[in-house]
């Protein structure tokens, strides 16, 4: 394989979409040398196999809103590679949501899935619809719209969708509601279901905990001790939420969260009275950090930035969203002493970032690896539905942290460089593609 071939074929075959681009550079540029050393991978042109999605649905969703208009939106489902386990992967509402950003979520995934130990392909949809200010009739009746045309695609074994930006317990409960209806059965076609409808205790908490469970695999190469330390996360959605719950209950403090439109410091980081406000806040009430300082006049709010300049800290986790964090951002984090960065969200840095970090020898884990724990812990929940048991919430902690070890030790193991030094992009990347790869090379051409 010659990468820079590769890509610019892709480039020229699909323009138009730089998320897909950015992420398939990142993982080809890691794992050029591994692949060259398997000849019989090229033969079968394995990797353009291995970059292009199975298939996308894409489809149009009208809906009608609360004053009776016809809405439409451009709604998708990427089934990007079944190669290791049925297509799996969350589903995205959000503005943003575009063709490539779904293929760039697709292709991260089935790397990601591949690291969880667990047999899972990857995939990713969603729609341009956005949840913000709509009532909830309006949710469940885009909700159910979307799956009137995606239902027959999905199934328990085939592919299962779950959250992710814009779409929690709430939109996966209507999502279901109506695929069950339509498929006639009572299957684990979705996870992040509810309790009382076959989801999994600790799913909700999983990405966010799996998160601060790498973590402290990693600081534990070096013999750091998490307690004290200064942690900013960006976001305030689900990962960020539970990743600052669980950074608090660790003894360390967190020292900033952001929405779409702006920031919370916390310099001497948040209370626990504090957090439990914004937690509530963001999560049941659906309200704005902006708010947060009406209540706390003693934290920092700031309108339209992120928290990476304005802050110092020890260990960032950002939370929100793809390249949120770019060079300038990792510049002020290593100047002001940051020593690992361990990602919450899909992509949040960008490459130049990326690089920054790496050449700085810090501890940096990308968010294939680090927040894989919430797709781990589904696929814990589809274990649970085939066999119709349910797990207790220590069982499953226990399992996510087991498996957030499983998936350090591979980072290390084909990461670790001459020097020492533990290169968790490569290490991810090329773990992740070693098993997917043996599976298509034993299953054919497909
Ligand atoms: P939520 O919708 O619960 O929260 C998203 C958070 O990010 C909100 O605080 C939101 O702000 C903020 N945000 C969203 N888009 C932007 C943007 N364009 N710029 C700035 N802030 C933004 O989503 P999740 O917490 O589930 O997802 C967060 C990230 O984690 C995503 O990258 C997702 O792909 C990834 N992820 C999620 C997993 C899961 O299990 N849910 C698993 C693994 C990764 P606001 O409140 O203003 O909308
Ligand atoms: O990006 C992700 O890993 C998720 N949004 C979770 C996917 C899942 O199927 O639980």
């Amino acid at each position: 394989m010659k990468t820079k071939e590769v890509l610019a074929d892709l480039k020229s075959r699909f323009p138009n979409e730089p998320e897909y681009h950015q992420a398939v550079e990142e993982v080809l540029t890691s794992i050029e040398d591994v692949y060259n050393q398997h000849p019989e991978f090229e033969r079968v042109n394995l990797i353009e196999r291995l970059c292009m999605p199975d298939r996308v649905f894409m489809f149009r969703v009208s809906w009608v809103d609360d004053k009776g208009r016809v809405r439409n939106n451009m709604a998708y489902r990427v089934q990007h590679n079944n190669a290791i386990g049925p297509y799996k992967g969350g589903i995205r509402f959000h503005s943003s949501v575009n063709l490539s950003i779904l293929k760039f979520l697709a292709f991260e995934q089935t790397f990601k899935n591949s690291l969880t130990t667990l047999a899972m392909g990857g995939a990713k949809g969603g729609s341009d619809f956005s949840p913000k200010g709509k009532s909830d009739m309006e949710i469940m009746r885009f909700c159910q719209a979307y799956i009137a045309e995606l239902w027959r695609h999905i199934g328990a074994d085939t592919d299962v969708p779950a959250g992710d930006i814009g779409v929690g317990a709430r939109e996966v409960g209507y999502m279901y509601g109506y695929y069950k209806k339509m498929a006639r059965e009572f299957t684990g076609t979705f996870t992040g279901k509810g309790l009382t409808f076959g989801g999994s205790l600790i799913r909700p908490e999983a990405t966010g905990y799996g998160n601060c469970y790498f973590l402290l695999n990693m600081l534990a190469t070096r013999g750091i001790d998490i307690r004290g330390k200064r942690v900013a996360i960006s976001g305030s959605g689900n990962v960020a939420n539970f990743t600052a719950q669980k950074i608090i209950e660790l003894g360390a403090k967190v020292v900033s969260m952001s929405d779409s439109q702006g920031c919370i410091i916390a310099p001497d980081g948040l209370t626990k009275e504090q957090f439990d406000y914004i937690f509530e806040l963001k999560t049941y009430w659906r309200g704005r950090l902006s708010e947060v300082t009406d209540k706390f006049p003693e934290l920092e709010y700031h309108a339209g930035q992120r928290p990476w300049k304005l802050v110092k800290c020890d260990i960032a986790m950002p939370s929100a969203t793809q390249n949120e964090l770019d060079g300038d951002d990792a510049d002020a984090l290593l100047a002001g002493g940051c020593i690992a960065v361990s990602e919450g969200a899909n992509m949040p840095s960008t490459p130049e970032a990326v690089h920054k970090f790496v050449g700085a020898r810090i501890l940096y884990a990308p968010g294939k690896a680090a927040n894989a724990g919430g797709v781990a812990t589904s696929g814990l929940e589809m274990a649970q539905n085939s066999q119709k048991l349910s797990w207790s919430a220590a069982e499953v902690d226990s399992k996510l942290r087991d498996i957030m070890k499983a998936i350090h030790e591979q980072c290390v193991e084909y990461g670790r460089q001459d020097d020492g030094y533990i290169n968790y992009v490569r290490g991810a990347n090329v773990a992740g593609f070693m098993k997917v790869a043996e599976a298509m090379m034993a299953q054919g051409v497909l």
